[in-house]
């Protein structure tokens, strides 16, 4: 069994991602853990109780991670996700999360009872992390892996300013952008750490008719739900990315790094970089770039994912949705 410790801003794709973790047999969640970002942190947890108590995965713990920011402001995303991230359906679980013990505590609880362990994968900012780096400056060393959404991606050769690339431009990074101090910190940080930015996972675009289809034939309900919450954020989609016959479609970024993770020949090319963060003058928003190693580097490398067999991920997705419950 692996064991794994979800960080996640819940919002739609993070329900997905929760949902193939939920219904792997080899997957042993320890706990979730909230962030703010899509929305707010207190939804993020209830929304992560929701999917999971609607997978019938009530023995999954959530926990209530941090609300804020390191240093920055908090921004959140309500535009893509909806107010409650759910799209503004209004569902919550019929038992909030707690605010206490919090997510950070407990992580550090985990990685000391389960040294060298616990896989873990942070969908939303960093900033969980780098709340527990202050207290182990060692916690990346103390975790098997540490899979990331985030970073604009590997940055050319001497390249000064990566957001100018139209790859990186059209999907910039909030995961990173919300947070830059807690992204900073763990890229600082020396680990087995695997970086899935969203200019890899944002050329996976799912036809809404994909999830549309399997809910209508099975009638399941971890399919129902991602069809219910996801009719705003296809239409975010679907106007920010222009499909020929109008054809509406989806992003699943966080459901590519559950790939990464679980499935790791889905990804099909990755660098060992040091990352490296540039201010965009237009936005003064940060961003953190995989770049060239210097000749005397000496900055930590993590793993910078480049491409995916994203018809594998979506074989894997559809597999899992199409698949009765109970998922346990
Ligand atoms: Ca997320």
């Amino acid at each position: 069994m692996r064991k794994v410790v979800v960080d996640t801003d819940t919002g739609v794709d993070d329900a997905l991602a929760l949902m193939l973790l939920a219904a792997d047999p080899e997957v042993e969640i320890l706990a979730v853990i909230s962030v703010f970002g899509n929305c707010t942190g207190e939804r993020a947890a209830d929304n992560a109780r929701y999917v999971l108590d609607t997978c019938g995965r009530t023995d999954v713990p959530v926990y209530r991670g941090s609300d804020v920011p390191v240093k920055q402001e908090l921004r959140l995303n309500p535009g893509i996700h909806g107010e409650d991230g759910f799209g503004n359906t209004g569902l919550r679980p019929a038992v909030s999360v707690a605010t206490e013990p919090n997510g950070v505590d407990v992580l550090l609880e985990l990685v000391a009872q389960h040294k060298g362990e616990i896989d873990y994968l942070a969908i939303g900012p960093q900033t969980n992390l780098a709340r527990a780096l202050e207290v182990e400056p060692k916690l990346l060393e103390k975790l098997r892996s540490t899979t990331i959404v985030g970073t604009l991606g590997p940055a050319l050769y001497r390249d000064t300013e990566p957001w100018a690339d139209r790859r990186f431009r059209v999907s910039r990074d909030p995961n990173v952008t919300f947070d830059i101090d807690a992204a900073e910190a763990v890229a600082g940080a020396v680990g087995d750490v695997t970086w899935c930015g969203p200019y890899v996972t944002r050329q996976a675009l799912v036809p809404e008719d994909f999830f549309l289809e399997i809910a209508s034939s099975t009638g399941y309900a971890p399919a129902e739900l991602i069809t219910k919450i996801s009719a705003d954020y296809a239409g975010f989609y679907s106007r920010s990315y222009p499909q020929p016959g109008d054809e509406r479609v989806m992003g699943i970024n966080d459901s590519m790094a559950v790939a990464a993770l679980l499935r790791p020949d889905l990804v099909t090319a990755s660098v060992m970089r040091p990352l490296q963060t540039f201010a965009d003058p237009q936005t003064g928003d940060r961003y953190l770039a995989g770049v060239h190693p210097a000749r005397d580097e000496t900055r930590p490398l993590h793993r910078v994912v480049v491409d995916m067999d994203f018809d594998g991920v979506l074989d894997m997705i559809g597999e899992t949705l199409r698949r009765p419950l109970p998922w346990r």
